[in-house]
C-alpha cells in the first residue's frame, strides 16, 4: 500500500494538537495520538505532510463530512486505489453532495498547500476537486480546481489551494455531477508547499519600459498565498493590478442586500447594492503596496447575474423595463464608485473598463437573451434593445467616477476589421460628449506556427494606429499569446511573435498609457494549457521575456514626487507632493510637518509655502490640514451639483 506516512507527525508543540483537535471535533487528540494511519503535522516547514490518511481501518474517515448532511462516509474494501480500504460515500441526493475537509483550521491564511486524492465514481459522471469559503460578510463561495471524467480513479496531485485571512469555513471537496453515484476516495493527503526562489538578478521589466508606459497585470485572491508569485509581482508587474474576476458584476452585485434594500424601501428594486468582499485582500495587497489598480468591469453581458435585470431581483422574474435599468444602472454604478472610494480612499483607482465586450466580430450589437443561458448573449441588449446601453453606462461612469480615474472601451478580438470599425465609431461619438478617456485593447492573440499567427502583426498595428487616431487613450489591458505545445521551437516563435507586438506597440507608445499582461505564470493562466504568458509554472523567465527587455531605449523621466524645476511650472494648492493630484500622501505628509518631523524633501519644504498655505494667511497650520482634508473629499467626491 502506498502510505504518505506510517505514522503521526506532531510538529512539536501543543498548540498544533489544540488546532486539530478543534478542526476536528469527532477525534479527539488522543484519538488521533495512537492513530497508525492518519497523519498530522503543525504544517512549520515548507513541503512537510500537514495531514495524510489511506482510510486504512476507517481511518481518517471521522475528519471528512457530508456537504449534504445525509451521505454515510464509512471504509470499504469495495473499490480502492491503494491498500485494503477506501472511504466510501454513499447515500447521496445531490451533484453536490460528497465528502468535505476543512483545512482553515490547520492551514495558515496567505500560506499555499498542495492537496492530493485519488476519488472514483461511475463512468459516465464528472469528478470535481473544489473548495468552498465563507466570506467575511457570510457569503459561501464555491471554486472548481480540478475535474476528471471516467471510470478510472482520477489521481489529483499537488493540487494548490489557499486562502486569505478574511475568508473562513474553508473546505476541500469532491463531487459528482451524477446525483446518486456512490464516491470512493483514498490516499488523501496535504501540504505545505515549497517556496520557490525567483531570479532576482533579471531586469525589472516595469523599470525596462519606464517613461513608455505602466507595465502591470491581473491577479486573483488565489495568487497571494504564492510568495514566489508575488515577487515577481512586485519586481515586474507593479505599475498596475487588475484584479482578475473579483471586480466583475457578478462578484460585485449582492442580491440578499438588494433585496433586502427593497423591503426596507416600500419595494424600491432600483437600487444594487454592492459589496467588495470578493475583491477585498487584492485590494489590501495593492493599497499597502500603492498599486493603482484598473478597475474591470462595470458593464457586461458575461459574469453579469440574470437577477439583476429581472423584476423584483428574482432570478427568474420577468425582464424589467428600460426605465427601470437604467435607474438600477445610475445607482449600480453610483454604489459601485461609493463604496470603493470609501473603503480604498488611497487606492489610485486610475483607469475603468466601463463597458466591456459589447461589439460582436461582425461590429453588431450582442443577440438578445441571457449570456448565462446562451453563451454570447446580452442581457443588456434584451432590455435596451440595441447598444444604446453604453451611452448611459459612461453618462454615469463620468457622473460617479472619481476624477483621476480615466474611463475605458475595453474589447477582445479588437483588430477584427468590422469591430475595430463599430469601436472607432462608437468612441467618437462618446468622445464628443466629453464621455470616454480611452480604449482597451485585451489581445488575447494566438502565436500559431508565426506566419499564420492571429493576429498578423500587420493587423495588430492597424487596430492600434485606428485606435490611436481617435485622440483617445490606449491601453493594452489583458495581453497573452499562445502557442500549441512549450518545444523549444514554439517558445522560440512566440518570442520573437511577443517582441514584434511590444516593437507594434512602442510604435504607438505617445498614445498609450499602460499594458497589462493577464498573468505572469502559465501554469495560472486562463489559457494555461497553451502557455500564453512570460514565466515557466516554476518562476522562471520564458523567451519571450529576454526577448521584450532585450534592446529597449532607456527613457529619461522626472521622478514626480519632484516638484519640476521649471517656475513657470505653477504648483497646486495641497498638492504637497507635488505629484499633479491631491492624495492622502499630501495630508499625511502635512500632518508629519505639523507634528514636527521630518518627512519632507528640501525640494517639497521649499514649495510648501505655495502647496500648503491653503487659506493663504502666511502661515501652515492646522487649520491649512483642515481645508486640505475638505479639499481632498472635494477630489475623490464629485461635488452635489455635477452628480
Ligand atoms: O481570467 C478570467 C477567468 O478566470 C474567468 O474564468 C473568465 C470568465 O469569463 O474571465 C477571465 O477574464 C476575462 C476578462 O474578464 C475579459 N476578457 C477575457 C478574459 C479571459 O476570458
Amino acid at each position: 500500500m502506498k502510505r504518505l506516512i506510517g505514522k503521526k507527525l506532531f510538529a512539536g508543540f501543543l498548540g498544533a494538537v489544540m488546532i486539530v483537535a478543534s478542526a476536528f471535533p469527532a477525534v479527539s487528540a488522543e484519538t488521533l495520538d495512537f492513530s497508525p494511519a492518519v497523519a498530522y503535522n503543525a504544517g512549520e516547514a515548507e513541503g512537510e505532510v500537514i495531514y495524510s490518511t489511506g482510510f486504512e481501518n476507517g481511518e481518517g474517515i471521522s475528519d471528512f463530512s457530508g456537504r449534504g448532511g445525509v451521505e454515510v462516509l464509512e471504509a470499504s474494501s469495495e473499490k480502492v486505489f491503494s491498500g485494503d480500504s477506501a472511504m466510501c460515500v454513499s447515500g447521496r441526493e445531490e451533484s453536490w453532495n460528497g465528502p468535505q475537509f476543512r483545512i482553515d483550521e490547520i492551514c495558515e491564511p496567505g500560506e499555499e498547500y498542495l492537496v492530493s486524492v485519488a476519488a472514483k465514481s461511475e463512468w459516465y459522471s464528472t469528478l470535481n476537486l473544489s473548495m468552498e469559503y465563507t466570506d467575511s460578510e457570510g457569503v459561501r463561495h464555491y471554486s472548481n480546481l480540478k475535474s476528471a471524467q471516467g471510470d478510472a480513479w482520477a489521481e489529483f496531485t499537488d493540487v494548490k489551494v489557499s486562502f486569505t485571512s478574511d475568508q473562513t469555513n474553508v473546505y476541500v471537496y469532491v463531487e459528482s455531477s451524477d446525483t446518486k453515484c456512490k464516491l470512493y476516495l483514498d490516499d488523501f493527503s496535504l501540504k505545505k508547499a515549497v517556496v520557490m526562489p525567483i531570479e532576482e538578478d533579471l531586469a525589472s521589466l516595469k523599470d525596462v519600459y519606464n517613461g513608455y508606459f505602466k507595465i502591470g497585470t491581473a491577479i486573483t485572491p488565489s495568487d497571494l498565498s504564492s510568495k514566489s508569485f508575488m515577487k515577481l509581482v512586485n519586481k515586474h508587474f507593479s505599475g498596475s493590478i487588475t484584479v482578475g474576476n473579483e471586480m466583475k458584476p457578478d462578484s460585485v452585485l449582492n442580491q440578499s442586500a438588494s433585496i433586502a434594500y427593497a423591503e426596507a424601501n416600500g419595494g424600491d428594486d432600483t437600487n444594487p447594492q454592492v459589496s467588495f468582499s470578493a475583491a477585498k485582500s487584492v485590494l489590501n495587497y495593492c493599497s499597502e503596496n500603492k498599486i493603482p489598480v484598473r478597475i474591470h468591469t462595470l458593464v457586461w453581458h458575461s459574469q453579469t447575474p440574470d437577477w439583476f435585470f429581472k423584476e423584483g431581483y428574482s432570478n427568474d422574474g420577468e425582464w424589467v423595463s428600460k426605465d427601470k435599468m437604467l435607474k438600477r444602472m445610475e445607482n449600480y454604478i453610483k454604489n459601485y464608485f461609493e463604496v470603493l472610494l470609501k473603503e480604498y480612499p488611497d487606492i489610485d483607482f486610475y483607469a475603468c473598463d466601463v463597458v466591456n465586450e459589447a461589439w460582436t466580430d461582425q461590429g453588431t450589437p450582442r443577440d438578445a437573451g441571457s449570456n448565462n443561458v446562451r453563451n454570447g448573449q446580452s442581457a443588456w441588449v434584451q432590455v435596451f434593445g440595441d447598444n444604446s446601453f453604453i451611452e448611459s453606462a459612461f453618462t454615469y461612469a463620468r457622473k460617479y467616477a472619481p476624477k483621476g480615474c480615466k474611463l475605458y472601451y475595453n474589447d477582445y478580438n479588437e483588430y477584427m476589421p468590422q469591430k475595430t470599425a463599430a469601436i472607432v465609431e462608437m468612441a467618437e461619438l462618446l468622445k464628443e460628449k466629453g464621455l470616454i478617456d480611452g480604449i482597451g485593447m485585451q489581445s488575447h492573440l494566438d502565436v500559431r506556427s508565426g506566419s499564420d499567427a492571429f493576429p498578423s502583426v500587420a493587423a495588430y498595428k492597424k487596430a492600434l494606429a485606428a485606435f490611436a487616431e481617435t485622440g483617445l487613450d490606449v491601453q493594452i489591458t489583458e495581453l497573452d499569446a499562445t502557442i500549441s505545445g512549450s518545444s523549444d521551437a514554439n517558445l522560440e516563435t512566440q518570442a520573437q511573435y511577443y517582441s514584434d507586438i511590444l516593437d507594434a506597440i512602442v510604435e504607438y507608445k505617445d498614445s498609450i498609457s499602460a499594458v497589462v499582461l493577464w498573468g505572469i505564470t502559465d501554469d495560472r493562466s486562463w489559457r494555461a494549457d497553451q502557455y500564453p504568458l512570460l514565466f515557466n509554472a516554476d518562476f522562471t523567465a520564458k523567451p519571450a521575456f529576454y526577448k521584450i527587455i532585450d534592446g529597449v531605449e532607456p527613457i529619461e523621466t522626472t521622478d514626480s514626487t519632484e516638484p519640476s524645476t521649471d517656475p513657470t511650472d505653477p504648483v497646486m494648492k495641497g498638492d504637497i507632493n507635488i505629484s499633479g493630484t491631491i492624495s492622502l500622501t499630501d495630508i499625511v505628509l502635512l500632518k508629519k510637518f505639523l507634528v514636527g518631523m521630518d518627512a519632507l524633501k528640501p525640494t517639497l519644504l521649499e514649495a510648501l509655502p505655495q502647496t500648503g498655505d491653503m487659506n493663504d494667511d502666511g502661515v501652515i497650520n492646522v487649520f491649512d490640514l483642515i481645508l486640505l482634508k475638505r479639499e481632498y473629499n472635494n477630489w475623490i467626491t464629485p461635488p452635489a451639483s455635477q452628480a
